[in-house]
């Protein structure tokens, strides 16, 4: 099966077809080229600043820097555009009532960094195993740099999100999610992937956002990464999206029943 691909203008409709087709998609050249400028720039000197992994799994030669909605405003547009926001939507609500952000991540893979095993993203849950096209998590990758094939492109394998639980696939089986600058892979927690293996001198960087169904655990604690005094000066309804909102009818209240909102707006 092929990796689909979508322009611009694609409607989140379509995109969210083609995760439950394929498990992943590319929307090529979806945020200009200055977008990306700024988010690189308002990122760099945190990036610089963040230790390589500790281990295979989170890379040895590569860097994680988290709290992206404190620490880059330009970011907040990519976190929030409506075409990704819209197809993630569309995929996780159908079996769950509300979404939230689950992580947001510079992923850095360094030079001659080695390829990350195959897994799938939903395995965070304590490997719970979901049952097949029951969706609670969408992925995203965009691209900072251009991803390419020696760069360490992110490794997929499109139709993987209907296959049993607990595989191991081989680095063969994969092809590379290869896109330009500021265009966005999207792929659901059910799909197996990897990062790739980086046999050139520079960095391939990748902003990774996750968007999950708003019943389960974050795997970025939104509360410290951005809290109540931060939330208040973001956008309201980004604030929502990290968390300050009920996920269903009771989940995430404080005090005496009161709204996750109401902690924000004394900041205010
Ligand atoms: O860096 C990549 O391309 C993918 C990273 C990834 O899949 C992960 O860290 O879960
Ligand atoms: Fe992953």
């Amino acid at each position: 099966m092929e990796l689909p691909r979508f322009g611009r203008e694609a409607s989140s409709e379509d995109v969210a077809q083609a995760l439950r087709d394929a498990g992943c998609a590319v929307i090529d050249q979806l945020a200009p080229h200055e977008l990306m400028d700024q988010v690189g720039s308002e990122l760099e000197p945190f990036i610089h600043a963040t230790p390589f992994g500790l281990d295979n799994f989170t890379g040895t030669k590569t860097k994680r820097t988290g709290s992206l909605i404190s620490r880059s405003h330009s970011f907040h547009q990519l976190a929030s555009h409506p075409t990704v926001v819209g197809a993630a939507k569309n995929v996780i609500c159908q079996t769950a009532s509300s979404m939230q952000i689950h992580l947001t991540q510079i992923i850095d893979i360094g030079p001659k960094a080695d390829p990350q095993s195959i897994h799938r993203d939903q395995w965070a849950w304590d490997f719970f195993p979901f049952p097949p096209e029951w969706e609670v998590e969408v992925s995203t990758m965009w691209a900072l740099t251009d991803f390419t094939e020696d760069n360490g492109a992110t490794r997929v394998i499109p139709g993987s999100h209907l296959w049993e639980d607990k595989l191991q696939p081989d680095f063969d089986e994969t092809i590379p999610a290869i896109m330009s600058r500021g265009s966005v892979l999207l792929y659901t927690g059910s799909l197996y992937h990897g990062g790739g293996r980086n046999v050139t001198d520079t960095s391939r960087t990748g902003v990774n956002v996750d968007y999950s169904a708003s019943f389960l655990r974050q795997e970025e604690n939104q509360y410290l990464a951005c809290p109540p005094e931060i939330a208040a000066s973001i956008d309201p309804d980004l604030a929502k999206l990290i968390g300050y909102s009920r996920g269903s009818y009771a989940l995430g209240y404080f005090g005496d029943l009161q709204d996750p909102m109401e902690a924000v707006e004394i900041f205010k």
